[in-house]
């Protein structure tokens, strides 16, 4: 599965593993890496002391290439923006901002830098500002999302930028790996899968409540607020909804959901916290290791792949 994406990250596979807020820690990203995918620290709203003692972990348990993405909201962008720096680290990634303003740093350090993006507009933006391949993101995501599909994103900033596009929001097989090649993809990210792997510490309620998802079950709370998040529908975001549709604040919905993240993933209370997925939690049926859900997946993508002249080694 050779493709610009593998040579730019040096992964056997083109798959990356999201850098999600209290899951993408060291643990799972050095299995991803081990396993053949780029493993993501996501730096989130952690200071950039513990995001240098995860760098510090991953190499210490492999040596394959593996990433950090910086959540440009975070009041530690800056300080873990120049930690990354400093530890030289293989691939950076960003989300919720534009990373303009570090990019020179990253490069002459030797990074590869891959943004995030949900739009045509910060991809041209962010080729111009000398990205390495942008990752594009539709709103099938979990988390923090942007307006468009995956469907009509991928092709569109594909055809507007000469730079590797890797595909995410609603990958969760190799139906939905071939048909992001198909869009004009490179490579794909994965977020919701990676969550339910027996390497993520995540809390077992919370694996458990993305495997029982149905295709309807999540929500987007925040479109009020301009920063739309989507998650499991739960008490949580039928009590955001309910204030978001009486005009609440800012300040009153920001205040609901304060530590409300880490109340799902790390105490497992999935009824009052904040339990981040995709739209894909409905094809997300059990939990595998790392390695056996890559291998999974590269299989499924490779069977359907046959013949359609993407992989580099077929042209
Ligand atoms: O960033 C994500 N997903 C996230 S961040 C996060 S933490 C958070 N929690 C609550 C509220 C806000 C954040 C949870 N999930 N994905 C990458 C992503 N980036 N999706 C969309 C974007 C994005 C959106 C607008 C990137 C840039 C942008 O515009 C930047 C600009 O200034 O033009």
């Amino acid at each position: 599965m050779k493709t610009r994406v593998t040579q730019l990250l040096g992964t056997e596979y083109p798959i990356i593993q999201g850098g999600m807020a209290w899951v993408a820690e060291a643990g799972l990203a050095a299995a991803v890496s081990a396993a053949g995918g780029l493993g993501m620290i996501g730096a989130a709203n952690a200071p950039g002391e513990w995001v240098r003692e995860q760098i510090r972990e991953v190499r210490s348990r492999t040596s394959q290439p593996f990433g950090v993405n910086i959540m440009l909201m975070s009041p530690y962008a800056d300080e873990v923006a120049q930690i990354v720096t400093a530890e030289k680290v293989p691939v950076i990634t960003t989300g919720a901002g534009n990373p303009e303003k570090y990019i020179t740093m990253w490069k002459d350090a030797g990074c590869k830098v891959i943004p995030v993006v949900a739009s045509v507009a910060l991809a041209k933006r962010m080729e111009r500002s000398g990205a390495d391949a942008v990752v594009a993101e539709g709103c099938e995501a979990g988390g923090h999302i942007g307006e468009l599909t995956t469907m009509v994103l991928i092709p569109q900033i594909a055809d507007a930028v000469t730079i590797p596009v890797i595909a995410a929001g609603g990958i969760a097989d190799g139906r939905g790996m071939a048909a992001a090649f198909m869009l004009g993809a490179e490579g794909m990210q994965l977020g919701t899968l990676f969550v339910v792997t027996k390497e993520s510490r995540v809390h077992d309620q919370y694996k458990q409540a993305i495997i029982k998802a149905k295709d309807i079950d999540t929500r987007v709370t925040g479109r009020s607020t301009g920063h739309p998040v989507r998650a499991l529908r739960n008490q949580m975001t039928k009590q955001y909804l309910a204030m978001e549709a009486a005009g609440a604040g800012l300040e009153e919905l920001e205040y609901l959901t304060l530590g409300s993240l880490r109340k799902a993933v790390v105490e497992g209370d999935v009824v009052n916290g904040t339990v981040m997925a995709g739209q894909s939690a409905g094809l997300v049926k059990a939990e595998l290791s790392c390695r056996e859900l890559i291998e999974k997946l590269t299989a499924e993508t490779d069977q359907l792949m046959k013949g359609a002249g993407i992989y580099e080694q077929d042209r």
